[in-house]
Formats: structure tokens, C-alpha cells, sequence
């Protein structure tokens, strides 16, 4: 989308000092000649950056993103899933005879190649998406409508990935939300404890501990076939679905890296999880963390119109997968913690340990709030 921008913003970007972005900017086939470029974006794993580009006269925008090798290890095998998902959506969009496709799905703009990344001297892999214009995301919630909408968002998207053509996705992480092995893999941190940290953090060690079982609920459930997989996001912060300036839509799930063979719970619960308290995601009141109950029931209703395919089992397990996905990025938080936060970006010494409380705080009060979550959903 063209973009003419106020020469004040074109001032104030400041020029990253780690990556040459107008070389890695000149990989892609953009057509233009490189302005300037900056970081962008709250996301914990991959690098983004928001390029701009005199295109013949036209000063436009882009996404420039690095993929976070550290953690996605295979991004080539990543990158061929986001290209099939994107090339469908767009599909399924112009299918529908839709006036603003490009608004609604992420796309990608191919390297000089034809490849859809490109890889700079080092090996690290690269990716340009066209620039989503005049919408937003949101790392705190302001409205129960935005949670429907959020939750519509990433509904749909799941529909789109039943019908998927051809082979499976990749699994980009393998067991991302298994958490049982999630479970094991923080037992081992916290027996090898590599800075001499769990003694300062035992009550959050003992509080996890204590909540093994809830571990186990939904892994066994998949694996006896009771819960069905499906194609998920699987990352579904309420930070991956940019809202509409003007009229609040969800118009675009983005942040795809994730996006494979899933439980329809997950995605759920992780919505349960970033939109449904006032405090971020690393507050350090934790007075301030709470499940509020108006919220609930706005994602509920989002997610169970546009997910119309839920089994009743689904449907039963959502409070629950509200608590699971909580506990399971809480559990996760406080293992990076333990080992030395080598997963998360922190931006203070203590950062994921402050992430950890907060997500404990949120499953005491859904805890507390477990029954009427539950009659809420009833009703859909
Ligand atoms: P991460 O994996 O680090 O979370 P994301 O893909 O979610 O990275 O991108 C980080 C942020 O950049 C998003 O929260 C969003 O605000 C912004 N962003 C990403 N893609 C686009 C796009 N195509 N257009 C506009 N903004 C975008
Ligand atoms: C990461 O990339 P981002 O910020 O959207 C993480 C999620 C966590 C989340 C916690 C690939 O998401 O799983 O829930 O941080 N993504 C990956 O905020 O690990
Ligand atoms: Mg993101």
C-alpha cells in the first residue's frame, strides 16, 4: 500500500546499527531505492524492522523481518509454509470477490530470485511483507469488541487452514505446545540450574510443581484421539492480528512462523491468556492482573461464531484452555529465566521472571473464576 509520509517521521526513524538494512533491503525485489529504516514492533523472537522506499516518486513502506534461527531452525522449510499459507488466503479473498485482499492477509514480496526470503552473507534468512496501512496492533486490550474481533480473526484463520491443499505443513517447532515435554524441559532447567537462580524463585518453582497434572489434560487427549489436530496459529497474542484504524475490524492475522498442526485449544487459550486482563504481559503489579469475565465472553463469542467446527469436547476444554496456555507461557518464562534468557528478548535483567509472575497471577484468578467460564461458554 503507497504512502506518502510527513517529512517530520521520516526524521525521527533512527538508523539500527546491527543489520545493513538498505543492503539486505536491495536482496528483494522492490523496485525502489532504499530511505531509511527501524526497528518495529513489540514481537519477543524475530527482528522487524519498518523499511521506507522511494518507488519512482512514491515513498512506501515495508516490513523487513529476520527470522530468528535460534529458535526456528529450520526458516527455509518455515518460509515455504508461509508462502502456501498466504498464496491460499489471497486465494480464498480474491475467490470472494474481496476489494481490499491485500489488507487481509500478509504478502510477501519476493527476493530478486523469485525466492520468497532471501539470505544475507551470514546465513541468517530474510522476508519483506508488504506494509499493512492504517491498522494496528495492540499489546494491551481496550475493548471487549476488540476481543471479538480478535478472536473472529484468528477463527477464520483456522477455517482457512482446514482447507489448505496439499501436504501438511512443516512443523517449525516441533512440540510447541506440548506440555508435557514443556513440563519435563523445565524439570531439567530447574536440575541443572546453570546460574545457581531457582534458590531466589522457589515459590514460583513450587507453584508450577504443584501443577503437573493440568500438564498432561490435553497432550493425552490428542494422543488418544479425542481432541482432534487441526491447522493452528499457534501464537494467537493478541499482538498477531492487526485491527482496523477506522472501523476496529480484525482485518489481518499475521506473525505466521508458528502456524502448523495444532489443537484448536491452543489458539484459544493463548487469546484467553493476552486479551482478557488490563495489565501487560510483564507488569510488575501483579495487583493489577486479572481474568475479566466481560472479556471472556467477548472472545468466546468471536471465536465459537467463526469456529463452527468445534467438537463438543472443544467447546468444554476452552475455560480450561485458558489456564493451560497461561500456565504453559508462565512455565516457559520461568525456564528461560533459570537457564540464562536465551529464548525471549528481555530488556531488563529481571524481565522474564516478571513475565512468570504475571502469568501466574492470571491462572489464580481463572482459577477462581473456572465455573462461570464455564456457563459462559455454555451459552455459545
Ligand atoms: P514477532 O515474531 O517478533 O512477534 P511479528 O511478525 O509479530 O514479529 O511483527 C512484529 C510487529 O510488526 C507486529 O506486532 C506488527 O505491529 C508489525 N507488523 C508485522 N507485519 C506487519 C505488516 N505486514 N504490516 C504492518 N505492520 C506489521
Ligand atoms: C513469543 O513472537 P511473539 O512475541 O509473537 C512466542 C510465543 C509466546 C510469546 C509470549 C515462536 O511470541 O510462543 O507465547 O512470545 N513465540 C515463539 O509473549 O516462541
Ligand atoms: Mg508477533
Amino acid at each position: 500500500m503507497a504512502f506518502t509520509l510527513p517529512s517530520s517521521v521520516e526524521k525521527s526513524l533512527p538508523v539500527p546499527d546491527m543489520f545493513d538494512l538498505r543492503k539486505i533491503a536491495s536482496l528483494f525485489n522492490l523496485r525502489a531505492d532504499y530511505v531509511c529504516g527501524a526497528s518495529y514492533g513489540s514481537g519477543h523472537i524475530n527482528d522487524t524492522y519498518r523499511i521506507e522506499v522511494d518507488q519512482a516518486g512514491l515513498r512506501v513502506r515495508y516490513i523487513l523481518q529476520r527470522v530468528n534461527s535460534n529458535v526456528f531452525k529450520q526458516p527455509i522449510a518455515l518460509m515455504e509454509n508461509v508462502r502456501r499459507v498466504t498464496a491460499e488466503a489471497l486465494r480464498v479473498l480474491q475467490e470472494e470477490g474481496c476489494k481490499d485482499s491485500y489488507r487481509r492477509t500478509l504478502s510477501l514480496v519476493p527476493a530478486l530470485d523469485g525466492k520468497p526470503y532471501a539470505q544475507d552473507e551470514e546465513g541468517n534468512v530474510w522476508r519483506v511483507y508488504t506494509y499493512i496501512d492504517r491498522a494496528r496492533t495492540y499489546d494491551m486490550i481496550e475493548s471487549p469488541r476488540q476481543c471479538v474481533e480478535v478472536a473472529r480473526a484468528f477463527g477464520n484463520f483456522q477455517k482457512l487452514g482446514a482447507n489448505l491443499p496439499g501436504e501438511p505443513l512443516f512443523e517449525t517447532i516441533p512440540d510447541f505446545h506440548n506440555t508435557t515435554k514443556r513440563f519435563a524441559a523445565f524439570q531439567s532447567a530447574l536440575q541443572a540450574d546453570p546460574l545457581g537462580r531457582a534458590k531466589s524463585v522457589q515459590r514460583e518453582i513450587d507453584w508450577f510443581l504443584t501443577r503437573e497434572e493440568d500438564c498432561h489434560k490435553v497432550v493425552n487427549y490428542l494422543a488418544d484421539g479425542e481432541l482432534p489436530m487441526r491447522v493452528t496459529h499457534n501464537d494467537t497474542k493478541l499482538n498477531n492480528v492487526m485491527l482496523d484504524d477506522v472501523t476496529g475490524e480484525g482485518i489481518c492475522v499475521i506473525d505466521l512462523d508458528t502456524t502448523m498442526p495444532g489443537s484448536s485449544l491452543y489458539d484459544f487459550g493463548d487469546m484467553v491468556r493476552t486479551s482478557t486482563s488490563p495489565a501487560a504481559e510483564d507488569e510488575k503489579d501483579i495487583s493489577l492482573v486479572t481474568m475479566r469475565m466481560e472479556y471472556f465472553e467477548a472472545l468466546a463469542k468471536g471465536y465459537c461464531e467463526a469456529a463452527t467446527f468445534l467438537t463438543p469436547l472443544e467447546k468444554d476444554l476452552l475455560p480450561f484452555s485458558g489456564k493451560l496456555l497461561t500456565m504453559e507461557c508462565g512455565m516457559r518464562f520461568l525456564t528461560d529465566y533459570l537457564v540464562g534468557d536465551t529464548y525471549f528478548k528481555i530488556h531488563r535483567p529481571e524481565h522474564n521472571l516478571d513475565r512468570t509472575r504475571t502469568q501466574i497471577a492470571l491462572v489464580e484468578s481463572i482459577e477462581q473464576q473456572m465455573s462461570t467460564m464455564q456457563k459462559v461458554v455454555e451459552r455459545y
